[in-house]
């Protein structure tokens, strides 16, 4: 397993991103510290300039990871699940623009809150799925063609009232027959839905494409009272070989969480 720090030029406010307001700071930290790998929450895509960005993380060593559209921060009003074909296109092109900057940087594409809230109703929620899984085939296909995969996130009630668990996104996974997607654990999320860290884990199987690592508290990895040599020994039970992603409050401070959290991985890693 590799270790991936996250980092962002955006200010999301109480957002889990270590470095954040600048990407410079975060580079030059990751390469430091020795991580192995960025992951990159850009909200305003369209405003990165690929070419420049990855000349500088090339000059550091530093592949990314992952990258994730920063939808959950942005107070975005378009998502899979609405009623108006509009909005849902919106929100198609705004992943596929993420797809096309994954591309970019041969890297993983974090999907999340895009697909919405559905209703309470059951007759409205059964269609609102339906149009989820419909635009799901479509940017899994869209991936596809672009050589790129999606890891859909499985994000906690608070954030959105459907994909919550493991077992949901296997569910969407096969019942769509989804080729390009993968899915994305996080530690915070699976410690509020799942009944087991370890049994989601072992649920995702073969389908874990990354893993968000932070601590119960969403502090980085050896800040809580998460059992993280337990999960380490369950990631690698299943085979799991790609990053934990060290997606985490930058506390106590962003420089103290991104050592911390290293050296904290790495030794569980180690045993
Ligand atoms: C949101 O809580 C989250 O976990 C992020 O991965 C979304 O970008
Ligand atoms: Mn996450």
């Amino acid at each position: 397993m590799k270790i991936s720090l996250s980092i962002s030029p955006d200010n999301p406010r109480g957002a889990p991103i270590i470095f954040k307001n600048g990407l410079a700071h975060g580079i030059t930290q990751a390469a430091a510290l020795g991580y192995d790998a960025v992951e990159l929450h850009i909200h305003d895509l369209w405003t990165i300039d690929a070419d420049a960005l990855r000349a500088q993380l090339h000059a550091h060593h530093l592949p990314v990871s992952s990258i994730g559209p920063g939808l959950v921060y942005g107070g975005d009003t378009f998502s899979f699940a609405d009623a108006d074909a509009r909005v849902r296109q919106q929100a198609l092109e705004r992943i596929h623009l993420h797809i096309d900057l994954c591309q970019k940087f041969g890297t993983m594409a974090m999907v999340g809150v895009v697909h919405g809230n559905v209703s309470h109703d059951a007759e409205t929620r059964r269609i609102q799925m339906a149009r989820i899984a419909e635009h799901m085939r479509e940017i899994d296909a869209y991936a596809g063609a672009h050589g790129v995969t999606l890891a859909l996130e499985a994000i906690n009630r608070y954030e959105t009232n459907c994909f919550n668990r493991a077992e949901e996104m296997v569910a969407l996974i096969q019942e769509n027959d989804l080729r390009s997607s993968g899915i994305l654990l996080d530690n915070f999320h699976m410690n509020i839905e799942e009944v087991s860290i370890q049994d989601a884990i072992r649920t995702a199987g073969k389908h874990l494409a990354l893993v968000h690592f932070s601590d119960s508290n969403r502090w980085y990895p050896g800040a809580g009272h998460l059992d993280l040599p337990a999960i380490v020994r369950t990631l690698r039970e299943i085979g799991y070989a790609g990053y934990l992603a060290l997606e985490a409050l930058p506390l106590p401070d962003p420089d103290t969480a991104a050592r911390k959290g290293l050296e904290n991985t790495r030794r569980w890693l180690a045993t």
